[in-house]
């Protein structure tokens, strides 16, 4: 049954006084995401720029409990905090594990792997600003082509986007979700469903950041919402291999319109130096990837 505006908590979990930039996207979707798992949940996250929101021992803002975990050890750290779990036979907590980009598609993968194929009972979040952004905007393998990063400053990055969602899926897990800050409700609808749910659960949320991406703080939701209306990044879920548009997402899909990539990419620093022919090529890309989601919604 899905939430709406009224039936979200009103508790918050993040104080006020993270150390997050300001406008940051992690922070709006992390809120969210803590609102729906309430308070019968333990947080692993890595080094990132989360561990920087949560700030500095012994103070934090995050009012439910949490591990700091070396970077490549988010997975393992929550799979043995599950298997603890387990053996204290607490049924009533959810672990979350959660990750930027770096730590995930990169660092954390085998960690990730490894604890999905075990069928490790725990909820997975990526959040994915598409670049080491605590260590100031390095490439990792979820930034786009034609983006500029500090370890490809003139020739911008060649390559696509690593298909998460692909890795993911081959692991046969019984929920994956996508989501954004910008549809709160259709992400905290997603955190809701995936702690109902036993075995891995993989959430990847998109997350606008200011500085690395270069626009206004003020434009996160903004942001947001054109890598969606754009289909550069598509809300869905697949539930036990079942594909299903959510949200915006969904309307796009039934009424057969999206923006031009160009809507998107034209409001950020970060794509500044991206040439016609990977403007191109980041269109095909977009285009093919949405195609295969329409065929995959009428199946
Ligand atoms: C093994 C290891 N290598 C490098 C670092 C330094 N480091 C800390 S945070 C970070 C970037 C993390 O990037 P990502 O996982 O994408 O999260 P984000 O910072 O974007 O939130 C790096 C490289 C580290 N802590 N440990
Ligand atoms: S660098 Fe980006 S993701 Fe990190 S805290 Fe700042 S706005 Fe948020």
């Amino acid at each position: 049954m899905p939430e709406n505006l009224f039936k979200i908590n009103v508790k918050e979990y993040i104080l006020p006084g993270t150390r997050a930039c300001q406008g940051c996207g992690l922070s709006l979707a992390y809120r969210h995401a803590l609102k729906a798992l309430r308070e019968n949940t333990i947080v692993t996250l890595p080094a990132s720029c989360l561990c920087v929101l949560h700030g500095l021992y012994p103070s934090t803002p995050v009012a439910v409990p949490c591990l700091n975990n070396s970077f490549a050890a988010t997975a393992a750290s929550a799979a043995g905090i599950a298997a603890g779990l387990q053996a204290l036979n607490k049924t009533d907590l959810t672990v979350l594990a959660i990750a930027g980009d770096g730590g995930t598609f990169d660092m954390g993968i085998q960690a990730l792997s490894g604890a999905a194929e075990r069928e490790t009972d725990f909820i997975y979040c990526c959040y994915d600003n598409e670049g080491y952004m605590n260590t100031g905007t390095q490439r990792s393998s979820a930034t786009p082509l034609g983006a500029v990063t500090t370890t490809t400053p003139i020739a911008t990055k060649q390559q696509h986007k690593k298909d998460f969602i692909k890795i993911m899926e081959a692991h046969e897990i019984p929920y994956i979700a996508t989501c954004s800050p910008a549809y709160p409700i259709d992400l905290y609808d997603k955190f809701v469903k995936a702690k109902k749910i036993k075995g891995t659960r993989y959430i990847h949320i998109n997350v606008p950041c200011p500085p690395g991406w270069g626009y206004p703080p003020r434009d996160t939701v903004r942001m947001g919402r054109l890598a969606v209306e754009t289909a550069v990044f598509p809300l869905f879920e697949i539930e036990d291999g079942k594909f299903r548009f959510t949200s915006r997402s969904k309307t796009m899909a039934e009424r057969g319109n999206k923006l031009p990539v160009i809507n998107y990419l034209e409001r950020q620093g970060r794509f500044r130096r991206m040439n016609i022919e990977q403007l191109r090529q980041f269109q095909a890309w977009v285009d093919k990837k949405w195609q295969e989601y329409l065929r995959r919604s009428q199946e």
